[in-house]
């Protein structure tokens, strides 16, 4: 329903196109291929969905590296379905993200070509960052910045001046001190608003302005390499903090974010921007949302904290603390595109949670690190703020770390000669149906990466109807949700033992308790409450969700989570 402020309470369902459903045989999805869909998205309960990239591409970051911002790649369909997308959403009740990347472009966007056309020292040049070599060395770069893709932020152009890439060589980074950028982001803001998109998720919104100058960065007093640190490095490490590292969070970055505010608030019906900051402190953070800017940014704080009753509890405390002074509730994210899915994640020693980009990952014991995903998505989902899903979490599929390297496409892979893994196993396409030919995702039995059996059971058609499955757990948490008035409720912690996390929701609705055990014991169960929902039935049994529950009692070491309604 259209409330006041809609997405600070929102359910948002990240779409990862190539990987969604695919509706013409190619063996990847599409935007036709997500309309069909928009029914199970309205019948699991999502407020919302932000839509990966889906514009014209090479994709070399499988389109994250854009080469028309206004359009749409036949890959996935034309303008005509993404207006039939947004305007069969919208009567559906759902309202649409795109995804806008506004750090660098495709080297095959049109403005790229035209600067590399052009002379040094031009106007088209000034698009780009575009610098002479190191003065000593035409072989050297002008400064040290390494990509986060891996290797270093820069290539050499034919006529011997280099251009920064922080990410692929194929992601030339723009140049946001150039007026004409600025203006002309402007107008794609305007154009996918004047098509009826409720908003944007902002990719790298802590990169798009360089120190000036760009001075080399500081290595000295960057963590050493610790296992996992790969990864970590580039977004939770030192080097990331309070504009410590001159290509990342940079002050002058926000005048740009105050300029897209206005365009956005000209337009009817509480259009959003959710920014994707990679930043340290999380308190920075409030930076990007303050009034006037961002409406929300991703708090990937979950993305590292280890399955322990502590860190989660001061994950959850500092998340609320640092979004204070935000003016808006925080968000929550347990998955998304970049990431392991955290129904393998949570399986892994801490040291690998990060390590997307690292070196091959250990496979954990499904079962374990299944029922503490369904634990985890319980609590996550009964917190006030906004939730942030990401397709196929719903199923429980996790992560695919068997896939051959011919098939891998991220770059990241490839740029490191296959010393960092990638993150293809988080794209693996959804499974529709069991028993059907790339199990539903596609009627010829194409799928641009392989599936594992294992996606065959986990299909949507083998889970719905069926109790206990991950799928109708997702179902019932968005239903509690949505009649106990979670998503806006207050919360209060609760002491139920060091091993349990557990706090009551004050909202209109009433009290609600919600309790993630970890540990062996059991906890009680308030006089007079009854079990909404439950993520383990080996707890709750078969009274969890409508009867009393009472003496439910634990499995050994089984992390749990039950709302209760006091
Ligand atoms: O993937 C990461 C960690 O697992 C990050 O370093 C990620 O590259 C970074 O957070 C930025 O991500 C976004 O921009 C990238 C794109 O590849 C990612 O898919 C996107 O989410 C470049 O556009």
């Amino acid at each position: 329903s259209v409330t006041d402020e809609w997405w600070r309470s929102a359910v948002i369902y990240q779409v990862y196109p190539r990987s969604f459903a695919d509706s013409d045989g190619d063996g990847i999805g599409d935007l036709p291929g997500i309309t069909s869909r928009l029914p199970y998205l309205r019948d699991l309960g999502v407020d919302a969905v932000w839509v990966s990239p889906f514009y014209p591409s090479p994709q070399a970051d499988a389109g994250y590296d854009v080469a028309d911002y206004c359009g749409v790649d036949p890959l996935f369909g034309s303008l005509d379905d993404a207006d039939e997308l947004v305007s069969r959403a919208h009567g559906l009740g759902i309202r649409v993200f795109v995804d806008l990347v506004p750090n660098h472009t495709s080297d095959e966007h049109p403005w790229y070509r035209r600067a590399l056309a052009a002379p040094p020292g031009s106007p088209e040049r000034d698009w780009y960052v575009f610098r002479d070599p190191d003065p000593e060395d035409p072989e050297r770069p002008p400064n040290n910045w390494e990509s986060v893709f891996g290797g270093r932020a820069w290539s050499k152009t034919p006529d011997g001046q280099w251009y920064l890439h922080l990410f692929d060589s194929k992601q030339p980074d723009l140049n946001w001190e150039n007026p004409r950028v600025r203006e002309a982001f402007l107008d794609i803001l305007r154009f996918w608003l004047d098509r009826g998109v409720d908003g944007f998720r902002v990719d790298v919104a802590h990169g798009l302005v360089k120190a000036p100058g760009l001075p080399d960065a500081e290595t000295v007093g960057r963590r050493a390499e610790e296992p996992g640190d790969a990864a970590r490095g580039e977004h939770h490490g030192e080097g990331m903090s309070a504009g410590a590292t001159p290509y990342w969070d940079q002050d002058g970055v926000h005048d740009v974010y105050r300029a897209w505010r206005e365009v956005l608030d000209g337009y009817p019906g509480e259009r959003a921007m959710v920014a994707e900051a990679w930043v340290e402190p999380y308190a920075r953070i409030a930076r990007y949302v303050r009034p006037g800017e961002h409406h929300q940014a991703f708090n990937f704080a979950f993305l590292d904290a280890p399955w322990r009753a502590a860190a989660l509890r001061d994950t959850i405390a500092e998340s609320y603390e640092a979004s204070d002074p935000m003016g808006a509730p925080t968000t929550w994210v347990l998955s998304n595109h970049d990431v392991i899915r955290h129904a393998t994640r949570l399986g892994l020693a801490p040291e690998h949670f990060a390590s997307q980009l690292g070196p091959a990952v250990p496979a954990p014991d499904r079962a374990v690190a299944l029922r503490r995903a369904r634990a985890a998505s319980t609590m996550m989902l009964a917190l006030p703020g906004s939730a942030y899903l990401y397709q196929g979490e719903e199923l429980g599929l996790p992560e695919v770390l068997e896939l051959d390297g011919s098939v891998r496409q991220d770059p990241t892979f490839h740029r490191t000669g296959g010393e960092r893994l990638g993150r293809d196993g988080c794209r693996v396409p959804i499974p529709w149906e069991g028993g059907a030919p790339a199990y539903g995702f596609s009627e010829t039995g194409e799928s641009w990466l392989p599936q594992p059996e294992i996606f065959g059971e986990l299909a949507v058609d083998r889970q719905t109807g069926v109790p206990w499955s991950t799928l109708e757990l997702y179902r019932q948490l968005l239903a509690v949700r949505r009649e106990r008035g979670l998503g806006s409720g207050s919360l209060d912690f609760v002491d139920l033992g060091d091993d349990i996390v557990a706090f009551d929701i004050a909202s209109p609705a009433g009290s609600t308790r919600v309790v993630l055990n970890l540990g062996e014991g059991a906890w009680p169960i308030p006089e007079g409450a009854r079990v909404l929902v439950a993520s383990d039935p080996s707890i709750a049994g078969s009274g969890a969700v409508a009867g009393s529950g009472a003496g439910a009692g634990p499995g050994a070491g089984d992390p749990r989570l039950l709302p209760v309604d006091c």
